[in-house]
């Protein structure tokens, strides 16, 4: 057998195709020359500066709406989309949600539920990174339970307007185009808003103290004038939305396992380095118990990520599936970070290593695209047979 792999402790490389090497490999390349010397200082600075040119370097890897087919897209399969994201996710969270959000939000709810129009007008440009999306659903009053948003969409004539405010929107201030979630006097409807139509804005939401490299703003809807077109026509009700975040969802049970990687990897090589009472801190037995549980977590999180990969090319994912994966690997994601943040000591809490940056950043994946507490109860209710949201 192959040596034994402390970053694939259970071997999991072995069970991948070439082609989802080669994915691996040209995501890393990318990863290792544009992002990494850089993200802990756009972590630091609060920003992501050139989000533009960021775009065009992933769409011209194909990364943007990489599991859709045509229109640009690349057409991959879902297990080389999450083998991306896990390869993004171990630069920055911040990184991957901006391409989470573009591919399997912004992109495939125009992609799934749009009109052949709106695709071809909107999807080759975000494909190829030229036009930035985003998807506005969650509202300042209104997260975990979007069914009673407040946005509305009421008609004038043929035309729609909008009216109201979204909250916590990822790219929201960088995008050319908003997908945004709206009431109707009938059901939920999606709306494609380019988002240089009069009475559209979106500040920027300062202070955040996670998830820092990344743009994260408020949507303002003032009136928002839209011709009758701009409504997605193939979906009405939660299910529109809620389709979209099984998709981004995804993408996060393998995405939350690359910041675990990381975490791991500097862990490892900062125990070997450091010594203390005469010896590398890795030669201790509770160090190396650490080690072993983070191993250990890590080997189940993929293989796990990797499971259902193989069931979403085969068309056998539910979304049940996607919040027990989702639900726990970001859970274990985040203990791992913290755990590799105490083996680094005080070291542990500087930028100068990743560890408190992605442990950091986990405490936003672990709220949005549904917290923890509603993957558990969306479990408990596959398994019950009873809803206890309300
Ligand atoms: P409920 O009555 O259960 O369902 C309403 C309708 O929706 C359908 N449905 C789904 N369809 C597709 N996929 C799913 N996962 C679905 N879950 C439910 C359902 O069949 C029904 O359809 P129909 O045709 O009968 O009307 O709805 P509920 O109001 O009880 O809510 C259920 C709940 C709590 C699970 C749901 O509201 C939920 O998931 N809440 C969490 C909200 C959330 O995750 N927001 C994320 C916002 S986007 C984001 O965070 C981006 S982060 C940026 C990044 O990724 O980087
Ligand atoms: P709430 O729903 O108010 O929940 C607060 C607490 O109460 C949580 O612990 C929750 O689990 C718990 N709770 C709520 N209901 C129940 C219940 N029935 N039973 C038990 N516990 C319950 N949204 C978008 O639409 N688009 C984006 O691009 C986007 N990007 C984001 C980026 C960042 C950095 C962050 C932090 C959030 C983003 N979000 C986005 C929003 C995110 O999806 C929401 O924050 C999330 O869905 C939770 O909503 P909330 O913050 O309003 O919390």
């Amino acid at each position: 057998p192959p040596a034994f792999d402390p970053l694939d402790p259970a071997g999991v490389d072995a069970l991948l195709t070439a082609d989802e090497l080669a994915v691996r490999s040209s995501v890393r390349q990318l990863c290792d020359d544009q992002i990494d010397p850089y993200v802990a200082e756009w972590f630091e600075a609060g920003e992501l500066p050139d989000v533009r040119g960021l775009a065009k370097e992933f769409g011209a890897l194909g990364l943007l709406g990489m599991h859709l087919e045509g229109y640009g897209c690349a057409g991959m399969s879902a297990t080389e989309y999450g083998i991306a994201c896990l390869e993004l996710e171990a630069s920055d969270s911040g990184i991957r949600s901006m391409v989470s959000v573009q591919g399997s939000l912004a992109m495939y709810a125009i992609w799934r539920w749009g009109s052949e129009e709106q695709k071809q007008a909107w999807l080759p440009g975000m494909a190829a990174g030229d036009l930035i999306g985003c998807f506005g659903l969650t509202e300042p009053d209104h997260g975990s339970d979007p069914g009673n948003m407040r946005t509305r969409a009421r008609r004038d004539g043929d035309d729609w307007i909008l009216d109201g405010r979204k909250m916590w929107i990822t790219n929201g201030s960088v995008a050319d185009v908003a997908v945004v979630w709206a009431q109707t006097d009938d059901k939920i409807r999606g709306f494609v808003v380019p988002t240089d139509t009069p009475g559209f804005s979106a500040p920027v939401i300062k202070h955040k103290m996670s998830l820092r490299a990344s743009v994260t703003s408020e949507l303002v809807l003032d009136g928002v004038r839209l011709p009758a077109d701009a409504v997605l026509p193939e979906v009405s009700g939660l299910k529109g939305p809620l389709s979209c975040l099984n998709e981004a969802r995804y993408g996060i049970v393998w995405g939350a396992m690359g910041a675990a990687r990381s975490s791991i990897q500097a862990a490892l090589s900062y125990a070997g380095e450091r010594e203390q009472f005469g010896k590398p801190i890795a030669g201790f037995q509770l160090t190396q118990e650490k080690l072993a549980n983070m191993a250990l977590e890590y080997s189940k999180g993929v293989l796990l990520a990797l499971h259902l990969g193989r069931a979403k090319d085969d068309g056998r994912l539910r979304p049940e599936h996607v919040s027990l994966g989702k639900l726990n690997n970001v859970r274990e994601a985040i203990e791992i970070c913290r755990t590799a943040r105490t083996i680094l000591g005080a070291n542990g809490i500087s930028l100068e290593y990743p560890v408190i940056r992605h442990a950091n950043n986990l405490e936003s994946v672990l709220t949005y695209e549904g917290t923890v507490e509603m993957h558990t109860l969306v479990v408990g209710q596959a398994m019950t047979g009873l809803a206890a949201f309300r």
